[in-house]
Formats: C-alpha cells, sequence, structure tokens
C-alpha cells in the first residue's frame, strides 16, 4: 500500500521514465524497440518494474500508469518519425490485461497518437496470454485488436509459450507476431526441450503467417540457432540493454 501511495505520487512528479531496448533483423538492422517502463525514485533510486508493475495491478494504478507509457511512447515515436535515423523504426509498448479491458481502450490508443502526429503503423502493441484466459471476453478482445489493427498499429503477443492461449484463440486473433518468451531462449543452447519449444513456435508462427521475435538472446550462438529455425527477429543483451533514447538514437547513426 505504501509502494501504491508512492506509485501515485511518482507520477504526478514525473520520476517514470521510458527505457528502449532494440528490436533487430536476422540481418542485423535495427527494426524497432520495445519501450520498458523505469521508475527513478527520489530517495529509493531505481525500482524495477517486476516490483512495481505488480502493485499497479493490483491497486488499478496500472491505468493511468499504462495511459502515461502509452502517451510518452506516441509523443517518441512522433519525434522518430522526423528523424531520419529512426523514422523506419517500430516502437513496441507493452499493454496490461486490465488497461486493454478499458471499454474505450482503442479509443485511447487513436487519441495518444493523433494528439503527437505518430505514425499507426510504427506502433506495436504487446498483449500477453492472459488476456485470452476469458471466453466471455473474446469478441470485445477481437473487436478492438481489429479495430485498431485497421489503422496500422499491429500487436505481438509477448512472453508466448508460458501462459495458456489454445490454438484456436490465436487462429482468431489478428496478431502480427509471436514473441518467444526468454524462459526458452536461455538455455536453448543446452536444453533439447526448450530448444524444440522454439523451434515449434518459430514453425508455428511461419505456418499462421505471423512474424516472430525471440527475447532475452545474450549469444551468438542462441541467435544462429533460432535463425537456423526461420526466426526473423531478435531482443535481447547480445544488442544492447533497456537504454534511455539518448543512448539509442547514436547507435543508429553507424552502420553496427
Ligand atoms: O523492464 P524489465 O525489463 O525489467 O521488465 C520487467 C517486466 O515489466 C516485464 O514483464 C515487462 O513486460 C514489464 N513492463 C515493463 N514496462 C512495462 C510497461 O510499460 N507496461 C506494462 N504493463 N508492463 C511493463
Ligand atoms: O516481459 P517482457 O518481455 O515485456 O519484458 C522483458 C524483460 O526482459 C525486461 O525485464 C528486460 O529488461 C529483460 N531482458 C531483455 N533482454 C534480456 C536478456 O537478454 N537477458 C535477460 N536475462 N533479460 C532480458
Ligand atoms: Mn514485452
Ligand atoms: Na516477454
Amino acid at each position: 500500500a505504501a509502494l501504491a501511495q508512492d506509485i501515485r505520487v511518482g507520477l504526478q512528479r514525473g520520476e517514470f521514465l521510458l527505457h528502449y531496448q532494440l528490436q533487430m533483423s536476422a540481418a542485423d538492422l535495427v527494426i524497432g524497440a520495445e519501450a520498458l517502463l523505469r521508475w527513478q525514485h527520489p530517495e529509493r533510486g531505481g525500482i524495477s518494474p517486476g516490483e512495481f508493475i505488480p502493485v499497479a495491478e493490483d491497486t488499478g494504478l496500472i491505468l493511468p500508469l499504462g495511459q502515461w507509457v502509452l502517451e510518452s511512447a506516441c509523443q517518441e515515436l512522433a519525434r522518430w518519425g522526423q528523424d531520419s535515423r529512426s523514422s523506419h523504426l517500430t516502437l513496441a509498448v507493452n499493454i496490461s490485461v486490465m488497461q486493454f479491458r478499458q471499454p474505450d481502450f482503442a479509443e485511447r490508443v487513436e487519441a495518444a497518437l493523433k494528439q503527437h502526429g505518430a505514425d499507426p503503423a510504427r506502433l506495436k502493441l504487446e498483449i500477453t496470454e492472459s488476456l485470452l484466459l476469458d471466453d466471455d471476453e473474446m469478441e470485445d478482445t477481437i473487436s478492438k485488436m481489429t479495430r485498431l489493427q485497421a489503422q496500422g498499429v499491429s500487436f505481438s503477443l509477448d512472453d508466448f509459450g508460458t501462459g495458456y492461449s489454445s490454438l484456436a484463440y490465436l487462429k482468431k486473433l489478428p496478431l502480427d507476431q509471436l514473441k518467444i518468451d526468454q524462459s526458452f531462449v536461455r538455455d536453448l543452447l543446452t536444453d533439447p526441450q526448450d530448444c524444440d519449444i522454439a523451434r515449434t513456435i518459430i514453425s508455428l508462427a511461419q505456418s499462421m503467417k505471423l512474424s516472430v521475435i525471440a527475447e532475452g538472446v545474450e549469444l551468438p550462438e542462441q541467435k544462429q540457432r533460432l535463425a537456423d529455425f526461420g526466426c526473423m527477429a531478435y531482443q535481447g543483451y547480445l544488442f544492447g540493454r533497456p537504454m534511455p533514447v539518448e543512448e539509442l538514437l547514436p547507435l543508429l547513426e553507424a552502420p553496427r
């Protein structure tokens, strides 16, 4: 509860910020970035999202916090659109279930894009399988996604393989991408089961005409193994940690 109050105050005082982690093509070109929320508390220093996001979700504070993320990301995306170094990049934004379930979620995304003049086709929303748990909400999920997708917004299914989504649901959703959870990438080279799972997710994506990105790639050998399976995009410490935007833009200048 103390932390919840701190989140409220932190939002008012502007203590939150976004870091960005590169997303790469198989040819090692930067294709985009994921926005990751950071909190710089004046006394306690950096507090990790693993600590405060669950609290924000339990208290409903994820709504104002998520709204701040969405607006800040759209503002950044609009800036990227004005800069030849970054105008081709997509920006991926994490969306909590509670945020997506807001009746006016699609309108909020549209308003944030419009307010800042960001290109909808450069915005990617990362949703999780927990969105698919509730049968009764399926129509609502599909209609919000379809509405946003019609404007160019794309959807990636984050942490894929760790949840409970059925293939029947997966088939119905207007998704663009599966994101292989880092738990399968970590031991890819030593655990044959993780290796099989990663390969299976990649071929599932291919057969469903979805793109696929692997997260948590730390070693060139992991990237190579995933590439052998047909993976098209990568994210992880191998290419860069989540970083402030001031560090990201100069990286785009020189060919890597
Ligand atoms: O940022 P880190 O790299 O430590 O992320 C930890 C967790 O917090 C991840 O599960 C990530 O998806 C989540 N997370 C990071 N930023 C956001 C955000 O802006 N919104 C939501 N809902 N989750 C986020
Ligand atoms: O759940 P989500 O995928 O949104 O969150 C991504 C999380 O993974 C963040 O906490 C981010 O800091 C972390 N991360 C990103 N790349 C790597 C990596 O290569 N290795 C590890 N261990 N964590 C990573
Ligand atoms: Mn994510
Ligand atoms: Na993830």
